[in-house]
């Protein structure tokens, strides 16, 4: 028995000073002090010592356990000095190594457009105020002067939810609700997105972006539209943009224009840019109807007011030189980059 636990002993020492790792370690400690360890077997034979030897054999046993237990221990010390050693080595930090660059975004072009517009107008005084993109046909239609029989009401043109409701086609109905609180004057643009039932192409879009403005009033005439384009023109374009006024039909505004600016490419003489007219169109126009006045209950004998629509995609489109307005969704980070 004695000469079985010194082997044991001798054996599990040797094994345990070349345990290369925590893992085999703790194998070794179940292989030799475990339940069903080699120590503990050889305790089960201490029935068949001969009751005089036990007390001397236990203390040998004893002895045995406590030497591999403190083996195991001082092992174990060395090895997890190692692990961190080791670990500290990987994960030594360069601090004299430059920095990662960080990669911050910026505005979509549409909105660099659609910010110096607001800063322009919000600059000679007008407010700027939003509406539902989910309309009632009464607010995007009728209330707008817009004939049940008119061709912009087709079901080809507009994005009906149900019969009453719609997806506006313009942000005018914001400005109808603006006219409804019945409080004057009024001074707003009305930027937001709008929907038509239009196929894509370098032009068109199912859903865009107008900005609209309405003033409403007591002596608002079309000498002061023409005064708010103009200088509008002037700080969007360039100080030297000049603005003229062709006839057109709204339904909403009366009498109705379209506007067009100085080409800002070549100054008006003519080019790729204008296509060789010196003029670019850029916005529609007029006085506001005064159907649409009474059905506001706004009296068109004691007020006027002028309106406006522009495209903001066709802005940007013009500003950035752009010659595709799909380049404008496709969130490309390629062409986005270059604003
Ligand atoms: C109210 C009364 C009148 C808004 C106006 C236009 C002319 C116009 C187009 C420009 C290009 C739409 O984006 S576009 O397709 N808009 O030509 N819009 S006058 O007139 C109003 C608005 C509100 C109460």
């Amino acid at each position: 028995m004695k000469e079985k636990l010194q082997a044991i002993r001798q054996k599990a020492i040797e094994k345990i000073e070349a345990a290369e790792s925590l893992d085999i370690l703790n194998d070794l400690r179940v292989a030799y002090l475990g339940k069903k360890g080699e120590m503990t077997e050889v305790l089960k034979g201490m029935k068949d010592v001969a009751a005089a030897d036990r007390p001397a054999v236990g203390q040998l046993v004893n002895d045995a356990r406590k030497a591999i237990e403190e083996k195991i221990e001082a092992v174990k010390k060395t090895l997890e000095a190692k692990e961190l050693e080791r670990k500290l080595k990987d994960e030594v930090i360069d601090v004299t190594l430059p920095s990662k660059k960080l990669v911050i975004g910026h505005k979509h072009p549409n909105k660099v457009v659609l910010d110096e517009v607001e800063r322009i107008f919000t600059g000679m005084g007008y407010e700027v105020v939003e509406g539902p993109e989910i309309e009632y046909d009464y607010y995007n239609f009728e209330a707008l002067n817009i004939p049940a029989n008119h061709p912009a009401k087709d079901e080809q043109d507009t994005f009906y939810i149900n019969d009453k409701i719609v997806l506006r086609t313009q942000t005018s109905p914001v400005q109808v609700r603006e006219m409804e609180k019945g409080k004057l004057p009024i001074k707003i643009i009305a930027p937001g997105r709008v929907f038509r039932s239009d196929e894509v192409d370098a032009t068109h879009s199912p859903s865009f972006h107008q900005i609209e403005g309405l003033v409403v009033g007591k002596n608002i005439t079309f000498a002061d539209l023409k005064g708010t384009l103009a200088q509008f023109a002037k700080e969007f374009f360039g100080p030297e943009t000049k603005v003229k006024f062709r006839p057109h039909h709204f339904p909403f505004t009366e009498p109705s224009a379209e506007a067009d600016v100085t080409c800002f490419k070549c100054g008006g003489k003519g080019c790729r840019m204008c296509k060789g007219s010196g003029w670019i169109e850029i916005l529609g126009c007029g006085m506001v109807h005064p159907n649409v006045l009474k059905m506001c209950n706004i009296d068109p004998d004691e007020y006027t007011g002028f309106a406006f629509g522009v495209g903001l995609e066709r802005i940007t489109l013009l500003k950035y030189e752009i010659d595709d307005m799909r380049l404008l969704y496709e969130n490309d980070e390629r062409f986005l980059k270059q604003f």
